[in-house]
């Protein structure tokens, strides 16, 4: 039980609205990654979540007619759907309106003001309600909102609040970031905050005198400021502080995070604010942070509040969330931007799900019935199949969110065993009576579609599971790497038992849908 376990989290989404696919891609993402470690480590925690606070939600709720908690409430079931429609593993959902977060929020609010690092102070300055960020006069663009996806207007405030004092960290995230230069990744993100830090750090006001919505001040007015409040869910989820032995110490076995995914707008508050709060409470900062980029509509980032956004669940009920799920890690490396488009889905789809995979498996079954009487024949050597090293190149792309390279190396033995049936020409070598060859080729072939429903179990994992009882194994292709993953262990005799194609032509998927 004290043995570490692999701990990856994704932000925790403002509830102000419905989830659209840019909160699924970053979800999936992690979830790759906790299935993939559960398959090569032992143990991984997966913590997701919802952000529930805030001037934004606080709006949203008035202009629903509703209480905040009622509205946030009404929301929530939407957001747990989603994880269920993508095949989500999440081992934890975090509110901040959950008690055992409101406590450690007041929690490390105290800790803080005790040691000096929380100040009282007078705040004037502007305020992005969308970003729910302060702004200096200075950063304003024409007096708006300086982030070019928002550009709304801002607005003054003027309260007496308590400030962080975030300056008092430049000089240490300054030297983090210099001998450290991979913990933010892609590196493009990285320089970026590194420039921030060299232009010098303000203190910043962590909390809101006039607003109610949200976890109350210890011992003062108002609310703390939603964003000091949200990223403390990741050491709230488990354990930290808590009053119950079992969960701290749940924190001093997962602490600090192998991993956070985000996306690159809230890098700074991740890679800036969160590790001097992590300091000031005496903890450890995370061991990386790593950004995806925007999924694109017409070039423009998806968003909410643009209203450009494609619904989750329509498009995995059109192509299936497994499809969804290897578009979204296939289609481009995951810190760039990339345009979400249906045609895009469908190119994939064809290409390389429908002929390439679920070819491969529906010629291979259609062949061992025919010529093998429907059984997988005796073990034969890999020949020269692309198998070595593959499961640990795949093993080590994926906990660095080189997805697309993983399914590239995975690929590799797809057009690999394709190419083998177009080459041997099994039919030709049953003409010939060439029963050894023959056996041996239906033996990669069933072989190496093994290997290909266990490497793909964290990517497809109703798809992958739908291959192995088609081809006849038992269980779950989702087994430790290490066992699994050697040449030779499909048995002599497995019954292999062909279904209905693996990714249907698209016609029949949508008059399905
Ligand atoms: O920022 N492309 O929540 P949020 C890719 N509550 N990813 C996208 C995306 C897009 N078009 N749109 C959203 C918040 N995302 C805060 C976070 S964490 C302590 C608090 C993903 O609901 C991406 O991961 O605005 C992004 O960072 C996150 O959703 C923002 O979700």
């Amino acid at each position: 039980m004290s043995q570490r376990a692999f701990y990856v989290t994704t932000p925790i989404y403002y509830v102000s609205g419905n989830p659209h696919i840019g909160h699924a891609y970053t979800t999936v993402a992690a979830d790759v990654m906790a299935r993939t470690t559960r398959c090569t480590h032992e143990t991984a925690h997966f913590l997701t979540g919802t952000d529930e606070h805030g001037q934004k939600i606080a709006e949203n709720a008035r202009i629903a007619g509703l209480e905040p908690q009622a509205f946030v409430d009404s929301l929530i079931p939407r957001w747990k759907a989603l994880l269920d429609a993508y095949q989500i593993t999440n081992d934890d959902f975090i509110r901040t309106t959950d008690e055992r977060h409101e406590r450690g929020v007041q929690r490390a609010f105290e800790i803080l003001r005790e040691r000096g690092d929380i100040y009282p102070g007078k705040y004037e300055g502007w305020y992005c309600t969308n970003d729910e960020t302060f702004w200096p006069e200075s950063k304003l663009i024409d007096g708006r909102c300086p982030n070019q996806e928002c550009r709304r207007e801002v607005k003054w405030l003027s309260e007496d609040d308590w400030f962080f004092r975030l300056s008092a960290y430049n000089e240490r995230l300054l030297a983090h970031f210099k001998a450290h230069p991979q913990w933010v990744r892609p590196h493009r993100v990285y320089n970026e905050m590194l420039a921030i830090l060299e232009s010098g750090l303000d203190d910043i006001s962590i909390t809101r005198a006039t607003l109610s919505w949200g976890i109350p001040v210890p011992g003062g007015e108002g609310v703390i400021y939603v964003w000091f409040d949200a990223l403390l869910n990741y050491i709230t989820a488990i354990g930290w502080e808590s009053p119950d032995a079992a969960q701290r110490a749940l924190f001093e076995r997962l602490w600090p995070a192998n991993v956070h995914l985000i996306g690159k707008e809230i890098a700074r508050f991740h890679t800036i604010i969160w590790p001097a709060v992590l300091w000031g409470l005496g903890l450890a900062e995370p061991a990386g942070v790593i950004a995806n980029g925007w999924l694109t509509f017409n070039e423009e980032k998806m968003s909410k509040s643009k209203g450009n956004v494609v619904d989750p669940f329509e498009i995995a009920q059109r192509f299936t969330s497994d499809a969804v799920r290897y578009f979204l890690l296939r289609e481009a490396p995951f810190g760039q931007d990339f345009n979400f488009s249906e045609e895009a889905v469908v190119r994939r789809y064809q290409a390389d799900l429908g002929n390439d995979l679920g070819n491969l498996l529906n010629r291979t079954l259609t062949m061992v019935e025919k010529y093998c009487d429907g059984r997988v024949p005796a073990p034969v050597d890999a020949a020269n199949l692309p198998i070595n090293g593959l499961a640990e190149r795949v093993a080590a792309s994926v906990p660095a969110c080189d997805f697309r390279d993983a399914l590239e190396d995975i690929w590799q033995l797809v057009t690999a065993l394709n190419k083998m049936i177009d080459e041997s020409k099994p039919w030709e070598l049953r003409k010939r009576g060439e029963t050894t060859a023959l056996d041996a080729c239906m033996y990669r072939l069933c072989e190496g579609l093994r290997w290909l429903a266990v490497l793909l179990h964290p990517f497809m994992p109703a798809k992958s599971q739908e291959m192995w009882r088609q081809l006849g194994f038992a269980q779950t292709p989702a087994q430790p790497w290490t066992s699994a993953l050697r040449w030779g262990l499909a048995e002599e005799g497995t019954r292999v038992s062909k279904g209905v194609p693996l990714f249907p032509r698209l016609e029949t998927a949508v008059e399905g849908a």
